[in-house]
This record gives C-alpha cells, structure tokens and sequence, in this order.
C-alpha cells in the first residue's frame, strides 16, 4: 500500500485487517462489528451516563476515545471503529442536533433550499479538530495490530436526517424534497460531500488507517434517484479522497442497494463493499466477491440469540466468502439488546474458521 507522507504509520501488514485491501484472502478472516462501542456494553451505559449527553460524548476526545476501546479489550477485534456519529456533520455546518434517550436524533429540519443556504461550512473544521483529537489519542492507545476505522454518513443519509429532522421508515420527507427542488438538494448534497472531505481528511491525518462511509438509507431510491443522490455524491467524496490519500482504503456501506450494490462499486470506486443482512451470499460470491473486498453480513438479530443457529450461519457465511478478500461483520449495527457474552462467542467462532492445510 502506498502511505501518505504526513501518515507515520507502521507497515500496514502489522494490521492485519489491512492485508485484505491488497488482495489477500486471510483465514480466518478480520473480524470487527458495526456499533461495537454501544449501549450492549455496561461499561458503555457507565461512560456515556458521566459525559452527560451524546454529543457530549462525541466531543470529549478522552471518554470518546474510552468507548471506542472498550470492545476492544473485551473482544479484540481486528480493527477499532472511532466513536462519532454521523450527524456531527449537521452539528458542525450549524444545524442544531441533539439526542433524545431512548428516541434518537432530532433535528430542526431544514424545510427549503433557504434553510439549505444558511448552512456555512466556516466554523466545521473547529468541530471536526475535535474528532480528529480522539483519533490522535486512539492511535496512541490502540494495540499496533489493531486497524483504526474512521467514518462519516454518505451525503444521502446525512441529509434525510437533516431534511426530515429524525430517522423515519420511509425518508419520505428527504425524498420529496429531492423531487419538489432538486436544485435545493442538489446544493446540499455539495456542501455534504465538501463537509464529509473535511471531516475525513482530518481522521485520515491523525491516523486513521481506513475509512468507512454509511449509506444506511441507500436502498429507499428508485434507480435514477439512486445514482443522482446516493452513487454521485459517493463518487465525489471517493474521488477526493483518493486524490489526498491514494492509500487509505475505503468501505461504502449501501444498506439496501440489492441489485444496484455490483454498480455502486464500479461507479464510485470505493475498495470494499459492506453487504447487508438481507443480501443473499449467492448474489455476493456471483457478482462482487472476488472483484472487491467484501465485508459483512450476520443478522444482528441472530447475535441476539447466539447459538447453534448463529454458528452454522458463521460458518456458512465465512465458507461462501472467506475464500476472496473478506471481513467479517454484521449486515448492521449491534442492536442494544445483545448478550455481551454472545459477541465473545462469536468472535472465538469466527477465529475457529482457521482453515489447516
Ligand atoms: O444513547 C446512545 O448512547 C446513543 C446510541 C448511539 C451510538 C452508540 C448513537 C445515536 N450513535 C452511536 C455511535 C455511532 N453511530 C457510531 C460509533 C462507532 C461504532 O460503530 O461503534 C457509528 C459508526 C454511528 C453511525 C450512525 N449514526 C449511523 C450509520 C449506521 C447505522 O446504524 O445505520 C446512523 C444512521 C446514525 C444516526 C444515529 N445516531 C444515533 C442513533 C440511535 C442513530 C440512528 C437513528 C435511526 O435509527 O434513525
């Protein structure tokens, strides 16, 4: 891999997970999991309840930086996800975001393309220093083996937030707005992707090794809507990236592309696919396995029930594609409900894949 001269990194093979991004097929294969640092967690719940309130969490580089390693001394996992959201963007172009416990984020949604243009992405960078500040500490804390993931929401996702003022089913008010004023939200869509460089430029620079980039409302569009606002604005954020920092690997997650998933790896240019829950292994191994990373796809529900049911389809999964350049996850993030000790015990089977001779 090629490394960016500001990066002081070590050989990215002391990083297992990374070996992937140059063609190796690892058994067993990487494994880390979508919200790894959560609300499963006790020690989580104790951390979160002494920052007072998410935000507040997000933007306390050392009690954030201790939840993101939090499962990784529980677990060790192959890589660490950094502790953010994804709506630090809104926060920082000025929009007010807060979290309701127990409900999510709320917004004040932005109602037209005035309320758009009154974004600023002057002031972000003091936000985003933050971030960046807990990536510094990560990297210095983290075991050397242990990737660091950064991350940010693909513009589509951030903005149905943003325009609809919480998470919803349907992002029917997102989508609406799409079809009323696409020049509105054409506009937005830019600020997110310039945002979302900025953002992620200042996680790669203090030491992030790979990036992943959510888009967990993606499947909610029709085929052109879909490359207009979810594969467009992906391959401009992509594009930049690369041009910055050639040898930072990056995941796009389109949770729901289905059919679209083959293209929107093609078009975007992204080294890795995150696979959702409902994608077939079938359709993964025919049409993306063995041409991109891929990475996925347990049902966070089936961590849940732990078992023998959960084994049989680890080790199904990991049969169908540890064979190509694979990571092990989930198809989505760990849910709250889930059995701490049902993650240990998926880890050790995931590790027991090993294939001999
Ligand atoms: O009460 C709490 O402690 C808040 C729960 C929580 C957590 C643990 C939220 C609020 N965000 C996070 C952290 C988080 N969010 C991470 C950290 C790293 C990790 O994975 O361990 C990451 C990567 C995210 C990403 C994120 N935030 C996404 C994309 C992934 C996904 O789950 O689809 C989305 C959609 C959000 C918005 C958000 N933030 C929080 C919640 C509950 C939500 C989802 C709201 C909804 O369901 O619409």
């Amino acid at each position: 891999m090629t490394h960016g001269t500001e990066l002081k990194r070590r050989p990215s093979r002391t990083r297992r997970l990374l070996s992937v991004f140059d063609g190796e097929a690892l058994s067993p294969p990487p494994v880390w999991l979508m919200r790894q640092a959560g609300r499963y967690l006790p020690e989580y719940r104790a951390t979160r309840s002494k920052a007072g309130g998410f935000l507040d969490l997000c933007y306390n580089p050392a009690l954030a930086a201790e939840v993101t390693l939090q499962p990784i001394r529980r677990y060790g996992f192959d890589a660490a996800i950094l502790f953010s959201d994804i709506l630090v963007v809104p926060d920082a172009l000025g929009q007010k975001v807060s979290f309701v416990e127990g409900e999510g984020p709320r917004l004040s949604p932005l109602a037209d393309g005035k309320a758009i243009a009154a974004l600023s992405l002057e002031g972000a960078n003091r936000t985003f220093s933050v971030i960046a500040e807990t990536v510094q500490r990560l990297r210095q804390d983290l075991p050397a083996e242990t990737a660091l993931i950064g991350f940010c929401g693909a513009p589509w996702t951030v903005a149905t937030y943003m325009i609809g003022g919480q998470g919803s089913s349907d992002q029917a008010t997102a989508r609406s707005m799409a079809y009323r004023d696409p020049q509105a939200f054409q506009a937005l869509m830019d600020l997110l992707v310039a945002a979302s460089v900025a953002y992620l430029d200042g996680q790669v620079r203090a030491g992030a090794d790979l990036l992943q980039i959510f888009d967990s409302w993606a499947g909610s569009l029709p085929e052109d809507e879909f490359d207009r606002w979810v594969i467009a604005p992906t391959r401009d954020l992509v594009a930049e990236m690369k041009r910055r920092h050639p040898g930072v690997p990056i995941i796009g997650f389109p949770r729901g592309a289905g059919e679209h998933a083959a293209r929107f790896v093609r078009e975007t240019g992204v080294d890795a696919v995150g696979c959702d829950t409902a994608m077939p292994l079938g359709q993964i191994r025919a049409t993306l396995s063995g041409r991109t990373v891929v990475q996925g796809n347990l049902d966070p529900l089936l961590l849940v029930a732990g078992g023998a049911r959960m084994k049989e389809r680890v080790r199904q999964i990991v049969g169908k594609l540890g064979v190509n350049p694979f990571i092990f996850n989930l198809g989505h993030g760990i849910v709250p409900q889930t059995p701490p000790a049902h993650v240990a015990e998926l880890v050790a089977i995931v590790r027991d894949t090993k294939q001999t001779g």
